[in-house]
Formats: C-alpha cells, sequence, structure tokens
C-alpha cells in the first residue's frame, strides 16, 4: 500500500525517491558542522556571524564554510539575515539544544558516532546483507567473535559508544523509566547500563529506590571517570555481562537474571520494538540494520520477547510502546 502510494505519485517527477537518496548527504552535512564546532560557535557568539568570520574561528575555507552554512539554512537548522548584502548565520533553538556540545541534551556524541563509526559501517551494507554478518573486520580492520571487543577496540571507540548511549537515554531516558510504575522495585539495576545515563533517570523517578548499573570493569571505569556527576546516587559493579546476541544467549541472559530476582522482581526489556508484521516503525526497521553491520543481534516484535521471557520464567509481560526510538516490556518472576 504505502509502495504504491510512493510510485503511483512520483511517476510523474521521482521528487520523493530523490529525496531519500539525498539522506545521506543530509546527514552529513548536520555531522560535519558538529564536527567542525559550527554549532558550539554559533551558541557562544552573542551575534549572528559571517561565513568568513565562522570560517576564520574555525580555520575553515571560507567558500566551503558558506555552502555548508547555505545547506543548513536550507534545512532550517540555521537562521540567516542579510545586512547590507552579507549573510548573518544564527542557530536556532533546536540546534541550540541538541546540536550544541555544551547543552545538558546535546546529541553531539551520537552525531560523533553515527559519522565516524556507523557511516563506515553502513558503506558496507552490501556485503553485510551478502553475507547475513557484521562489517567490523571489513570497515575497520578489527575481527572478533566478542561484539563489544569489537565495539570497544580502543579506549577511543570505548569513549564514543558510550557518548552515544549517554545521549540516547538523556534523551529518551525520563518516558522509558516512566512507562511503568517501578516504585514497587526497590532495588534495580541496569544491565549492561553503560554510562549510568538510564541509571540517573531511573534514580531521579525512583528516589527510594537504590540503583545500581552493571557492566564490564572497564565500562564501569570509564562510565566512573568520564561520566559521573557530582550530585549521583547511583552505584557501579563491574561484571562480564553480555547483549546484543542471538536469541538462544538472550534466553541464557534472562535465565540468569531470572535467577538472581527476589520473588516480586522484574526486568524490564528497553528496545526498539518492531511491529508484529515488521512493517514498521521505520526507525526500528532501520536499527535492525544496523544490529546486522554491527553486532549478531537484530530488533524483534513484541511476541518474540514475550516468548522469550517466559522461556526464561517470567510471567505477566506487559508492553508500552512510547512512540520514540525505544519502548518498554515489563514481566515479572
Ligand atoms: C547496541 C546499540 C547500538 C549495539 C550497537 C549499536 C546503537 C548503535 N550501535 O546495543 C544505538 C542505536 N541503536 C541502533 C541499533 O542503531
Amino acid at each position: 500500500m504505502m509502495a504504491e502510494h510512493l510510485s503511483q505519485s512520483e511517476l510523474d517527477y521521482p521528487f520523493k525517491l530523490l529525496e531519500y537518496f539525498n539522506g545521506f548527504r543530509v546527514s552529513k552535512v548536520i555531522f560535519s558542522a558538529c564536527e567542525l564546532g559550527v554549532f558550539d560557535l554559533l551558541l557562544h557568539s552573542q551575534k549572528p556571524l559571517s561565513a568568513a568570520e565562522v570560517a576564520l574561528e574555525l580555520s575553515t575555507s571560507e567558500d566551503g564554510m558558506e555552502r555548508l552554512l547555505d545547506v543548513l539554512v536550507g534545512i532550517e537548522i540555521l537562521e540567516v539575515e542579510l545586512t547590507e548584502g552579507t549573510a548573518y548565520y544564527s542557530s536556532t533553538d533546536v540546534a541550540n539544544l541538541y546540536l550544541a556540545k555544551a547543552s545538558p541534551k546535546s546529541l553531539h556524541d551520537m552525531i560523533i558516532y553515527q559519522s565516524q563509526t556507523i557511516y563506515p559501517l553502513w558503506n558496507n551494507m552490501v556485503d553485510a546483507v551478502r553475507e547475513g554478518k557484521n562489517q567490523n573486520e571489513k570497515t575497520f580492520g578489527f575481527s572478533s567473535e566478542d561484539i563489544f571487543s569489537a565495539i570497544y577496540r580502543s579506549e577511543e571507540e570505548m569513549l564514543k559508544f558510550m557518548g552515544l548511549m549517554n545521549c540516547t537515554w538523556v534523551i529518551d531516558g525520563h518516558d522509558i523509566v516512566t512507562a511503568f510504575d517501578l516504585s514497587s522495585f526497590k532495588s534495580i539495576v541496569d544491565v549492561g547500563g553503560c554510562s549510568g545515563a538510564l541509571a540517573r533517570e531511573l534514580a531521579k523517578a525512583y528516589p527510594a529506590s537504590t540503583v545500581t548499573v552493571l557492566d564490564l570493569p572497564k565500562v564501569v571505569q570509564t562510565a566512573q571517570k568520564h561520566f559521573s556527576q557530582s550530585d549521583d546516587t547511583i552505584q557501579f559493579l563491574e561484571a562480564r555481562i553480555i547483549h546484543d546476541w542471538k536469541e538462544e544467549k538472550c534466553v541464557t541472559l534472562l535465565k540468569k537474571i531470572h535467577a538472581a530476582c527476589q520473588p516480586g522482581g522484574g526486568v524490564l526489556l528497553v528496545e526498539a520494538l518492531l511491529f508484529e508484521n515488521h512493517r514498521g516503525p521505520i526507525m526500528a526497521q532501520i536499527f535492525s540494520l544496523n544490529m546486522l553491520v554491527q553486532t549478531e543481534g537484530k530488533e524483534l516484535p513484541p511476541s518474540r520477547y514475550t516468548h522469550m521471557l517466559t522461556a526464561s520464567g517470567f510471567t505477566d509481560v506487559q508492553l508500552c510502546r512510547t512512540g520514540k526510538s525505544y519502548d518498554a516490556i515489563l514481566a515479572f518472576k
């Protein structure tokens, strides 16, 4: 139905198709401006700046910067005003909130990871689909059976991935932790909790509960060194846990969690849930392709998670779709 609609309206001229083709170029415009520091400069500048001023501050060519800034105006991420024949650029509220590094809601680290890690991996999508496996070796020369030793192949890469996850839970965390009332859980553990951003949201929403982050020793150490906050009430625990896996491994992990749960305890799965018929949401479909190029996992519809949870001994499985990137599934021991 969707495809038919698209092709019918596209027959005269493929507007939508061409826009899709351009998707990667729009992404790269935003990523490049972010990496060059355009949004930080415009946030901190008290007044709109000309392309020449931005170029001088950021040590770029004036011509290149002007073209980049003009596209950013075209996609409504920046604004422009003309004074005596010169264009002066300024940020929009959205750019200041999400694209500048200094903002508490900054997606800067997510952009860096998408630009420098995800983008090269997706460049090998043809091989990923042909072979049905991740492209870490071809893309980065790093082969490993263990996905996370590839994702965490250097300290720099570990920091970048943790930055991505931190951004994710800064914007999506509140919806996830309030998808269900978790106040009856007095001890909450974020298994594979990375930088601790989701745990911080849990601690904020459930101040009477103790919140612990469980992750690989190196991750915990990096989290404490680079992501800790002065008012933290969360705790970190080093452990060798696994995720992002084929279904058998997920069940193995869930069984361990089930065994560790007190009666009345439970598990909250945080995933981008596909529709049962796999026809959306588009973000979950794209995430699933991303899991192909980078891991051994995939995105699944709720029935698969219910199946895994039940097979691991959990009962009373409940589902909450947030309408944003990530959804929540709650199940009890
Ligand atoms: C993982 C999450 C991610 C493993 C690899 C990943 C993300 C990017 N690469 O657990 C975060 C966004 N999720 C997806 C699937 O794109």
